[in-house]
């Protein structure tokens, strides 16, 4: 791919961008075991694998140097208390950073790193979040009636890795006591030690 400059336009009111070259669409299907209420996870399946969050990326080469980059849209919902929210990874190169700028609706991060360091940072329009390298990360969107839409760039080279998180989640989950946003443990979290 030939690296020359572009712009393109952010439409906020449709969440949209003018150019992208890549859709993604994350159903309830796809996020087995992810959301600690399994029972309130099969019956809403039962019921319709609703989609939970889209990505628009714009392709860049998957090299140092390079930024890839694009919009995260998680869609207003809950399964049993906890609300919708991506899978959310650690990058594959642990030691890459990730920014993300909010540009709709409210939401949080919910991040850890492989020492167990946890931190839940607001996701609000026009505030920017800086996910540090060794950071996993993870958007849960707090409202139930708006989508949570997040710019996001990080660097070409990272890589996805899924599998720690699919494993055990993370270690703080979002849910919604009394119409509020809480954080809480998540139970089947195990700390390092635990783990080996
Ligand atoms: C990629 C970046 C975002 C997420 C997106 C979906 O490093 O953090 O583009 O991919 O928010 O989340 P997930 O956890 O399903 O990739
Ligand atoms: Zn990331």
């Amino acid at each position: 791919m030939k690296s020359v400059p572009f712009t393109f336009e952010v439409c906020i009111a449709d969440a949209i961008l003018s150019h992208y070259d890549n859709h993604i669409q994350r159903r309830l299907s796809s996020m087995k075991g992810q959301f600690l209420d399994q029972a309130a996870y099969d019956a809403l399946l039962a019921r319709e694998d609703a989609l939970l969050y889209e990505v628009y990326e714009i392709k860049r080469p998957e090299v140092a140097g390079e930024l890839l980059h694009g919009l995260s849209i998680v869609h207003p919902g809950k399964v049993g208390d906890e609300y919708y929210m991506t899978k959310g990874h650690f990058h594959t190169v642990l030691e890459t950073a990730e920014v993300y700028y909010c540009l709709k609706g409210q939401g949080m991060m919910v991040m850890e790193t492989p020492e167990g360091e946890w931190a839940v940072e607001p996701l609000r329009p026009n505030t920017v979040l800086y996910v540090p390298p060794r950071w996993a990360h993870r958007s849960v969107n707090t409202s139930l009636t708006e989508d949570l839409v997040t710019f996001f760039v990080y660097p070409g080279h990272a890589g996805h890795d899924y599998r720690t998180i699919e494993t055990q989640g993370f270690r703080k989950l979002v849910v919604e006591r009394d119409g509020q946003p809480h954080i809480v443990d998540n139970p089947r979290w195990l700390s390092p030690e635990q783990r080996s």
